[in-house]
């Protein structure tokens, strides 16, 4: 697919003058790069204490949409903070206990990322080279390079829009089967691209499947073997897997309970499948602690060089408020108080995660609820981020109290929007 050379100009510059529109933190990041991430300092200094009262608020929101059950753990204000409402198990009514196993969905993508990364960092991956360098002949473009891919500028399109147009009969088509990575890429290269290379983000799975792949290729391992050494065992995280194709969760853990298209349909149990439709996009397993231990360590310097994670930190807007960036398989909230959140969210049948820290690490965050398909839990869950770090809302004092370079304070909060990947038009993500 290619575009006529003006309409390709016309493109970057509306995307340019929609970047230009972010207001840095501070001025010398204006002139460092106008989207870098606001400094650790600034993120520290931003961080008043959870208010979990309004936490535990939207959780109940999260279960009064159709959720079971939903939780929280926050870190970095004294001991973990947590909430629970509701069930994690239906059949037996268990209560949802903040310790149990889940499945992240795309919360993976940031794992993915950060082997890749690493990879970088050792030299064996360069950002800028093309995807065919490492992998001859897979895609259709050679123009398309590895930053692309985790950036959501590749044009590859998302093959499980189609796979799950209908929501129930296309999660039990794929529950139980097992696809090669090469399976899926041909799934997403029947469908015409979204976009030419780089030119503009368009979230899709595909990118993730062939990020596994690149990791494969350079490590002579499967991704699971490369999670381990250079993720979960260096963070010591106790009860994060990567078993695929196993259609198991061992040890305690939430059931998860798809919503059917159909109003009033009764919940379908999803917990067991083999999520082989995501791989390396989306089929981790882990639970709440352990992402905060993630999150909190990835921003806090413990896995990637400086300036990979600066790489990985620098963002470009999602949409159209201006509030909502990606990175390199990270995303970044704006929140109404004006701190910054980074991290990721996921869905996969049955399960809505959000996994998010400040810039210096210090405070994370994550939220589970037991449901999916009902993009109402997805956004009532994603208001827990706006309590665990803002705090306290206190009453309007007039326009002379705010913040002087503030202006994304404005910006509208992120409870009013609903969380990307549950846009009822799965295709505009
Ligand atoms: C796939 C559909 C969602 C889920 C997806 N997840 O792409 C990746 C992510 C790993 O971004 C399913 N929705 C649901 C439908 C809609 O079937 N018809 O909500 O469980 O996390």
């Amino acid at each position: 697919m290619r575009l006529p050379f003006d309409r390709r100009l016309t493109l970057s510059a509306a995307l340019l003058a929609v970047a230009a529109t972010v207001v840095p933190a501070t001025a010398a990041q204006a002139a460092a790069n106008p989207f870098a991430a606001p400094s650790a300092q600034t993120a520290a200094a931003a961080a008043p204490k959870p208010d979990m009262d309004a936490v535990t608020q939207a959780l109940k929101n999260t279960t009064a949409v159709g959720a079971p059950g939903a939780m929280v753990r926050i870190t970095g204000s004294g001991a973990p903070l947590t909430s629970a409402v509701g069930v994690q198990d239906r059949t037996t009514g268990a209560a949802m206990d903040v310790n149990s196993r889940f499945r992240i969905g795309s919360v993976t993508k940031s794992f993915s990322s950060v082997v890749l990364l690493q990879l970088v960092d050792e030299g064996k991956i360069s950002l800028d080279a093309p995807v065919n360098q490492y992998l001859p002949g897979l895609l259709p473009d050679d123009r398309i390079t590895v930053r692309h891919l985790l950036t959501h500028r590749s044009g590859l399109s998302d093959y499980t829009n189609a796979m799950f147009d209908k929501t129930v009969p296309g999660f039990e088509a794929v529950r139980n089967k097992v696809f090669t990575y090469q399976e899926l890429v041909a799934l997403s290269l029947r469908e015409p691209r979204t976009t030419e290379p780089g030119v503009s983000y368009q979230y899709s799975n595909t990118n993730f499947v062939v990020v596994g792949m690149l990791i494969e290729k350079a490590t002579g391992h499967g991704v699971a073997k490369e999670y381990e050494r250079r993720i979960i065992k260096p963070l010591k995280l106790k009860n994060t897997s990567y078993v695929h194709p196993s259609t198991e969760i061992k040890g305690a853990h939430l059931h998860g309970y798809l919503h059917p298209d159909e109003a009033g349909a009764p919940l379908v149990d999803s917990t067991e499948q083999t999520v082989s439709w995501a791989q390396s996009a989306g089929a981790m397993i882990s639970n709440a602690a352990d992402l905060n231990t993630f999150m909190s360590g990835l921003l806090g310097g413990k896995l990637l060089k400086p300036a990979t994670l600066d790489a990985m930190l620098t963002m470009t807007p999602t949409d159209a408020t201006n509030s909502r960036f990606y990175g390199l398989g990270l995303r970044r909230y704006d929140l109404s108080c004006g701190t910054s959140v980074y991290g990721h969210t996921g869905t996969v049948q049955g399960f809505y995660t959000y996994a998010f820290a400040t810039r210096d690490g210090k405070r994370s965050l994550a939220a589970v609820a037991n449901t999916s398909n009902k993009g109402a839990a997805n956004t009532a869950l994603g208001g827990t981020l706006e309590g665990a770090f803002c705090g306290k809302k206190t009453p309007a004092a007039g326009p002379a109290a705010a913040p002087a370079q503030r202006s994304f304070a404005l910006l509208p909060a992120l409870t009013a929007a609903p969380a990307e990947q549950d846009l009822p038009e799965r295709g505009s993500r």
